[in-house]
Formats: structure tokens, sequence, C-alpha cells
């Protein structure tokens, strides 16, 4: 799977019934039952976390040229990847409008109406909308796509800089509360500036490391400052009287928190997945023989409906084939826990419970306590799926004294930090010796030296291969 896990990713998309990219527009699939369960209960953990402290709302998804125009280094950095919308039926329209590759433009012209003064201060908004990129490099499913599904974005504006800066903090913890739930273990850097947001003082990313060693980004965060409330005019009378531009940021994850949960935690037969997001969380499977069948069958009924009861998400399969098939099967689609139920466990009052993400099996008694101890197998399976994958993480991060070690490091699957100066000029030329990308800054120092320039180093940065 390491070896070649993009091709195992493409197979275990169709295999377990996540997504379909067949449909006849490169970089845009369908999301099938199974996975659009799994979207589902992610979208549901960050959707909680975000409603919290902020309004949900839904914005138009077309953004006249005229709005998204306006932030010059914005519309820079996406102008290559806007859809645009220029006919009415036969009509040419007036203006042509572009589908939102984000909502910056679409969301600010209204929230420069809205904000008046600084009691209207903070404001937090959300929205959970599909958004459109012409994406130029190779197009892969949930990774790289032209139509991200699941785009939940954020934007908050702000009276001082200070507050910006604390949202910023505030949203990174939201995000590794998101990333911990989902088992999914992060890096968090800090952009360097010719990879930040366009239009943005500072981005701060989450990257995840993928089974072959190349970082995904998972999420991302942007200090704005106020070049947005510049362009589009969001000012606020301040307790002093005086007219303000507001300080904002917005942040954003994708489909590609799917994709991360996917690749990391799934192995050679198939998925893992955490309970939290499982469309199954225990799947039963009854072994049916002539004789007993109605008695197991009416058991096996008789567990779901108690472990339902209690909260849980379960599923009989009865089908008519092999036990043998419908445990590879579930195996494939990953559910935390399967449990077999036979006429001689029926006679002994037990079910065996085996865990998705070990092979032992396990002797359940099928008495009062048999919640309890499901909800405690549950609880276990993800903190270890959790485990390994910070494990993982944590093995892949090498640290480099010179430039040379790096590609060894890196094609051996691992990302790689190292000693930076800060200086743009020899960031660049440590991307083109080496052929990576610098993910960012991990930490400031006070100590080493450049990997590169030899001057005193500022910082730890990371590289690496990227998707
Ligand atoms: C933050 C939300 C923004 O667009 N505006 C509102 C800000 N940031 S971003 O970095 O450009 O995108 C946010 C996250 O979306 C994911 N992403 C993608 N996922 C799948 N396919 C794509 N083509 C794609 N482009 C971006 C990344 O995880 C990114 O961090």
């Amino acid at each position: 799977m390491v070896e070649n896990f993009d091709e195992w990713f493409h197979d275990i998309l169709e295999q377990a019934d996540i997504t379909d990219s067949r449909y006849p527009i490169k970089g845009m699939a369908v999301w099938r039952p199974y996975g659009f369960q799994i979207r589902k209960h992610s979208m549901n953990i960050i959707k909680n976390l975000l409603d919290k402290d902020h309004d949900e709302v839904l914005f138009p998804m077309l953004v006249p040229e005229s709005e998204l125009a306006k932030e010059g280094i914005h519309v820079k950095g996406f102008e290559d990847e806007v859809y645009w919308v220029t006919r009415g039926g036969q009509r040419e329209l007036n203006e042509q409008l572009a589908l939102r590759p984000t909502s910056e433009t679409a969301i600010y012209p209204m929230y420069s109406l809205w904000i008046r003064t600084h009691i209207d201060l903070p404001i937090k908004m959300y929205q959970i909308v599909n958004t459109f990129r012409y994406e130029t490099k190779h197009t892969r499913p949930l990774i790289r796509v032209r139509e991200i599904t699941t785009f939940k974005e954020a934007h908050t504006a702000h009276a001082t800089k200070e507050e910006s800066d604390e949202q910023i903090q505030d949203f990174i913890e939201m995000y590794k509360e998101f990333f911990d739930d989902l088992g999914i273990p992060y890096l968090i850097s800090k952009r360097p500036e010719w990879d930040k947001f366009p239009g943005s003082d500072y981005t701060m990313a989450f990257d995840a490391i993928m089974p072959n060693g190349k970082t995904l980004q998972i999420g991302t965060i942007h200090n704005l400052g106020q070049t947005f409330a510049k362009t589009f005019e969001i000012t606020f009378e301040d307790k002093d009287g005086e007219h303000k531009y507001v300080y904002q940021t917005c942040a954003g994850v994708s489909d590609r928190v799917i994709a991360s949960l996917i690749g990391i935690h799934g192995d050679d037969k198939g998925l893992r997945l955490p309970p939290k997001v499982s469309p199954n969380q225990v799947t039963i499977i009854p072994i049916l023989f002539k004789k007993g069948k109605e008695e197991v069958l009416a058991k096996c009924a008789e567990i779901k409906e108690t472990l339902e009861a209690n909260g849980l998400r379960v599923n009989i399969d009865d089908r008519d084939i092999r036990p043998g098939k419908k445990f590879n099967d579930w195996e494939l689609k990953g559910t935390p826990i399967k449990l077999e139920l036979g006429p001689r466990d029926l006679e002994n009052n037990i079910t065996i419970a085996m865990r998705r993400d070990e092979e032992e099996k396990i002797e359940i008694p099928l008495d009062d306590n048999l919640s309890d101890a499901i909800i405690d197998l549950l609880d276990k399976s993800g903190e270890s799926l959790s485990a390994q994958a910070w494990d993982f993480l944590e093995e892949h991060v090498k640290f480099a004294d010179t430039l040379e070690e790096i590609p060894e490091l890196v094609e051996s699957g691992n990302v790689v930090k190292f000693y930076w100066c800060g200086d743009e000029e020899v960031g660049h030329e440590i991307e083109e010796k080496t052929g990576y990308d610098v993910l960012g800054i991990q930490e400031e120092v006070s100590e080493g030296k450049c990997i590169a320039s030899g001057k005193d180093a500022k910082y730890v940065a990371l590289i690496a291969k990227t998707y």
C-alpha cells in the first residue's frame, strides 16, 4: 500500500463506495451513499465546533466580476482558477459572474453594509458550501478537485489586530480538536511569504503526512489584516468616535479531510474508520444454519435495538452470502467493530467481537453490560487508530543538518526539519536545490545555522514532497 498509495487510494474510493469519478467532468465526482455518510458525520463534528461561537450563513454561489476584481492580489492568486458564467440562456450577461473559488469577495461587500459600530464586532460567520477551482495541477478525487463539495469557510472581523491574532489561535485550537476527533495527526506551520493565501498578512496551515510521505494541506487559517477591509470599505465607529477599518481572518477545510481520514487510517484490507465518523459503528454478522436461524436473527435484532437505544449506529448484514465474504466486505468498509453471532454463541449467551484496528477476537456476554462493553471497545478502537497514526507521523519527521541529506530523507517518506535564516531568496534556493516545497516555519529558534546560507538560524522550518 505504501509503495503505490495513489493507486490504493484510487481503488478504495470505488471499492468502498465512497465516490465515483466516472462523472463526465474532470475533477468532479459523485458522493456515493457510504461516502456520503462519512462526509455527513465528519461535517457534523466541525459544524458543532463552529456553532459554539460562529453564526451559520449562506451566500450566493455567483460573484460579480466587479467584486471579485476589487482586491488586486487576491484576484491575481485566483485568476487562472475561476470558472465564469457568461450567458443566461441565449443572452450574453452584462457582467460575467464567477463561480466562487472561495467567498471573501461575496461576503465582504455585505460585511461592509452590516458593520457600523464597535457594537457589531466581532462578527464571526461560517458557511458550508461548494466552491469551484479550475485546478491545472493533476486532479485527484477528494485531494485536488475542481468542485470542492464541503468547503467549510469561516470569516471573522474584529476591532483590533490583537483580537484577530487571538482568533487565529482560536481557529488553531478548533482545528486541533476537529482533527483529534478524527484521529488525524498534523503538523502546524506558518506558510512562507510566497505561499500564503492571496491577500493575507500570514497563513497558518495544518499538514497531514500521507502513507507515501507526501504531505497534504488539510486546513488553513489566514490573518487578512486590513487589506480586504480597505478594499471593501469595511469600517466601524469605535468607542472614541473614530471611523476605523476592521481586522479580518478566515479559515477553511475541505474534502481533503476525508482524503486524509481514508489514507492515514487505511490498510491493505481497506478502510479503518474512527467510530465517530463510521456510517456503522457496529456491524452484526449472523452465522446462519438451517437449524436455529430464526432464533439467531431475532437475537441479532434485539442486540441492534439495545445498542441503538444507547446511541450507537448499528447494522445487521443478513445477506444470503457466505459469512467469510461478509467479514471481508466490512473489513474493506472499515466498520470499527464486527459482532459475530451463531447458534452456539446463542446457547452460551455470548457474541464474538472483532475490532477493525486489531486482529484479536473478544467474547462478550449478552447481558446488561453489553452496550457499555461495546462503547468501551469503540473508544479503545478510536484511540488506537489515533495513536498508530501519531506514531507514524512522529517516525516520519526527521532533522537534517545539511542540504545534501534532504533528498534521501524525503525520498524515503519523511518530512524534514531544518534550520533556516528566514530570508526569502534562501528559501527559494532551498526549494530549487532540493526540488521540494518549504511547508513553513514550525518554531522560532535562537541557536543553529541556516542549512543553506550558514547565517544564524531564525527558525526550524519544514520541507516535504507535497500533494
Ligand atoms: C479560507 C476559507 C481559503 O480559501 N478562504 C475561505 C480561505 N483558503 S485555501 O487555503 O485556499 O483553501 C482552504 C483549504 O481548502 C483545501 N483546498 C482544496 N481541497 C480540495 N481540492 C482543492 N482544489 C482545494 N484547494 C484548496 C485545502 O485544504 C485548503 O487548506
